[in-house]
């Protein structure tokens, strides 16, 4: 029997203490003294701001600052783009607190700091801001017509960005084409929703001169540098910890959201703990959205349905600012042709400023959007060729011996070039053609034809480039007297299991059990240096960093016994805790040994005892290093991918709708996924299962609405339709696993694949059902009952 933890179906280690009520988050850190903070917003979409009378406020009982534009010192600027890209020219982005416009209704005006929040709340409603309102224009084709009122004044048709990316001869490609499909497809906004809103707390010593911030992000050393260098402070000078954090989804990883700032400055210049929780109408108002897409896509095919060339072109609202660059879009165009051989592409967007909450990347980031887009258009050039939607896609895919599929002249959100890397293409559309049942699929819908049912069939294929850099790191320790290892690493888990996964990496190398393994993640005193959590990217990044290091503490430990058993290092197994000599009984704890190579150790413990067999025990007589080595068993470790590792899978649906009630209903629903090798298939299902679940919000029922003033009209969960467990249907999953060759664990992402491809599944699946009711087309997500009501009226 395998001892191999990589790969096994290991429970999450942190699932008893969170599902226990133990977990704590940052309102759970309590800070003696510690004031409020609350937010005055913009209650227009578009405002020249007047003037602003704070001074009821500050009279208040129990008010101890307001802050504005004017008395915030170096923080009244435009905040940093994070994502420079050449197609943006003066990219805007947002200031902590708004100084003569409002762009969006939500964006900060002014913040309160009291005693406590109800007091912080009631001051914010005492301060007068005169506003002059100006004309908005919220629909996403009209904001770029020449009539439209202008976000910003810099920026003639609303236009951020307007790129085009080229593969092939695109040009020479349509000429030659027998026959073009042609469709609009439109993806509508929506939002991350987490469990836990947004936090941030902090505290400043000011003898020390130190500041510490807690904050429910996805990236804490991002945010130390971010906060290091708008306050002029030595890195060092700043800790950050995400504690506990419930939920990320995208909308985390921003830095800085104006709050992030403010706290800490208000913390600094009170000389008092300040702490803000985010509410949840302030979450959809305030914090950052991502979807609203609309593509005009063209296949260029033969007869025979092989398609030789595809050119979109589309529109992607990129909110009032864009401080994230165009990257959402760039992952959409760069994904636009999904798993096909399709070598000719010219893909043009435009990122187009709207006065809406800004947009950064939500979970899937684009690949929903460019998914629906070809699926949606594969399915309509199956039907104009009459051919099989299996079959068109069979014709097209890439084939095994194909990889690795570089699209030459694309380049992926992080710069770097498209490498589909490796796959099975051909055989993952069989495994869900077999699971799904295809075959016996005509018989059942032709009977429940005959009862009047609406029955069809959905499929949609994706692919998602994953695992971007640049880098990550880790930290791996064996402990002297307890023997336990301990991992560091610059990453944050917001549910996605890390602490077990990065257990498992760690317990194979050092023959150590999973539950002896302490992960620790998520504070930036206990490691320097590392990106954050996002892009699907721990398992490529960070596994592989701490799978490196981990082989290198192995090889510290190794020597260390061969050392205190006098034995060959080759002899050496780690095991069960042990560095023993091969057949024989013969051993060494990794406490004893990690305790032996520490020259300043006590003898007041059994490991220490256990060492003192093999070496004197002395404080003092300890032989001295020798260079470049060190006490103790530990090393440090990076991991820097050549470019995106590129997973895939492909969904499948039969789904009923019901024609007087509009709703759908899904009877059977399959995915087929391969992230390369699974370090923990448990995860890794959980990881699609909730993907999945945030893919039927977007595909049945998630809008973020705005009325045409801009006001958001659905911004709670009793109008913001999020699924339930009672409308997340079952998911059957079946893997592939095709290791990458980009990385020594082979592995790929998985934390976004669940949700790219359910839109395009199910819109295929309801325009199939609908079929012999009238041919209703869905070329929009999410497909309400309305919508459904309004196509079947038209068709
Ligand atoms: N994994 C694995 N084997 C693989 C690939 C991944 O066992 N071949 C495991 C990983 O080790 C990790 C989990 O699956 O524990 C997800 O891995 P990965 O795809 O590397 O994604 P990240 O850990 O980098 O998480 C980010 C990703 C993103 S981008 C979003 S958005 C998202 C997601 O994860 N947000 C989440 N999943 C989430 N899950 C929860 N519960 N909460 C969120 O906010």
């Amino acid at each position: 029997m395998s001892t191999r933890k990589f790969g096994a179906p290991i429970k999450r280690n942190i699932d008893p203490r969170l599902l226990t009520g133990k977990g704590a988050f940052t309102d759970d850190i309590n800070l003696p003294g510690a004031l409020h903070a609350a937010f005055l917003r913009s209650p227009f979409a578009r405002a020249r701001i007047k003037g602003i009378d704070v001074s009821a406020a500050e009279q208040a009982a129990g008010v101890v600052a307001v802050y504005t534009c004017d008395n915030i010192g170096h923080l009244d600027i435009e905040l940093p783009l994070l994502i420079p890209h050449p197609s943006m020219t003066d990219a805007r982005t947002q200031r902590p607190l708004a100084r003569d416009d409002v762009y969006y209704v939500g964006q900060t005006v002014a913040m309160v700091v009291a005693v406590d929040r109800y007091v912080a709340e009631d001051a914010v409603n005492l301060i007068d801001v005169d506003y002059e309102p100006l004309e908005v224009e919220l629909d996403l084709e009209s904001a770029v017509g020449d009539a439209a009122p202008l976000v910003h004044p810099t920026h003639p048709n609303n236009i951020a960005a307007d790129f085009t990316q080229v593969c092939g001869n695109p040009e020479a490609a349509f000429a030659e084409a027998e026959h073009v499909t042609r469709i609009k497809i439109q993806v509508d906004r929506s939002t991350a929703a987490a469990m836990e809103c947004r936090t941030v707390a902090a505290r400043y010593d000011s003898v020390r001169g130190e500041l510490t911030v807690w904050d429910g992000t996805q990236a804490p050393l991002g945010v130390r540098g971010g906060l290091a260098s708008i306050f002029g402070f030595d890195e060092d000078k700043v800790r950050v910890i995400a504690p506990d954090v419930g939920g990320g989804f995208g909308q985390k990883v921003m830095f800085p959201y104006p709050d992030e700032l403010l706290v800490p400055h208000a913390a600094i210049q009170l000389g008092r703990p300040v702490k803000y929780i985010e509410d949840r109408r302030e979450n959809f108002i305030g914090s950052n959205q991502e979807r609203t897409q609309i593509h005009e896509i063209e296949l260029f095919a033969r007869k025979n349905g092989e398609v030789i060339a595809l050119r979109d072109n589309f529109l992607h609202d990129t909110g009032a600012f864009i401080p994230y660059g165009i990257a959402v879009a760039q992952v959409a165009s760069t994904s636009i042709a999904g798993p096909y051989r399709i070598p000719n592409i010219h893909v043009r967007f435009r990122a187009v400023y709207t006065p809406t909450v800004p947009v950064t990347p939500y979970r899937g980031c684009g690949r929903p959007q460019s998914c629906f887009a070809i699926e949606r258009a594969m399915d309509q050039l199956a039907e104009e060729l009459g051919l099989d939607r299996f079959e068109v896609r069979r014709r097209n895919l890439i084939r095994d011996e194909d990889f690795p599929y570089t699209r030459e002249g694309l380049l992926f959100a992080d710069g770097l070039r498209v490498k589909l890397d490796s796959g099975q293409y051909h055989k993952a559309l069989d495994m869900a053609r077999e699971a799904i049942g295809w075959d016996a699929f005509a018989a059942d819908q032709a009977a429940a034809l005959k009862d009047g049912k609406a029955l069809g069939l959905g499929l949609a294929y994706y692919v998602e480039g994953t695992g971007l850099g640049p880098y990550e790191g880790g930290h791996v320790k064996i402990h002297p007297i307890t023997g336990k290892v301990y991992v560091n690493t610059g990453l944050t888990s917001q549910g996605q299991g890390h602490d077990t996964v990065f257990a498992q990496i760690v317990s194979d190398q050092l023959g150590v059990a999973v539950e002896d393994v302490i992960v620790v993640e998520g504070d930036t005193g206990t490691f320097e240096w590392g990106v954050a959590t996002f892009a699907s990217r721990a398992a490529v990044v960070s596994g592989n960093a701490i799978h490196k290091t981990a082989m290198k503490v192995r090889e510290q430990t190794i020597k260390a016994a061969a050392n205190m058993l006098e034995a060959d290092p080759a002899d050496i197994e780690l095991r069960d805790g042990h560095a023993v000599i091969a057949g024989t009984d013969r051993k060494v704890s990794l406490a004893a040994i990690a305790t032996a190579t520490n020259p300043l150790r006590y003898a007041f413990n059994s490991a220490a005892q256990a060492a003192t067999q093999f070496a004197p025990a002395s404080r003092h007589d300890g032989p001295p290093l020798i260079d470049g080595q060190h006490p103790g068993l530990e090393a440090t470790d990076y991991f820097s991918p050549e470019c995106a590792t590129w997973a895939y899978g492909v969904h499948a649906a039969i789904v009923e709708v019901d024609r007087d009630t509009c709703s759908v209903e899904v009877k059977k629903y399959v995915c087929i996924h391969d992230c390369g090798n699974m370090i923990n298939p448990v995860i890794v299902d959980g990881q699609v299962m909730g993907g999945f679940a945030q893919g039927i919000g977007g595909a049945l029922y998630e809008r973020i609405e705005y009325d045409r003033e801009g006001n958001p009209t659905n911004a709670n969960f009793v109008d913001f339709l999020i699924p339930y467990a009672t409308e997340v249907p079952n998911i059957e999953i079946a893997h592939l696993e095709t290791p990458s060759p980009l990385n020594p664990l082979g592995v790929k992402g998985v934390g976004e694949a669940g949700c790219i491809a359910v839109g395009a599944t199910l819109a295929s699946g309801i325009e199939d059902a609908l079929k012999p009711f009238g041919g209703a087309k869905f070329h929009q997500t999410p497909i309400t009952p309305s919508m459904i009501f309004a196509a079947m009226s038209n068709a």
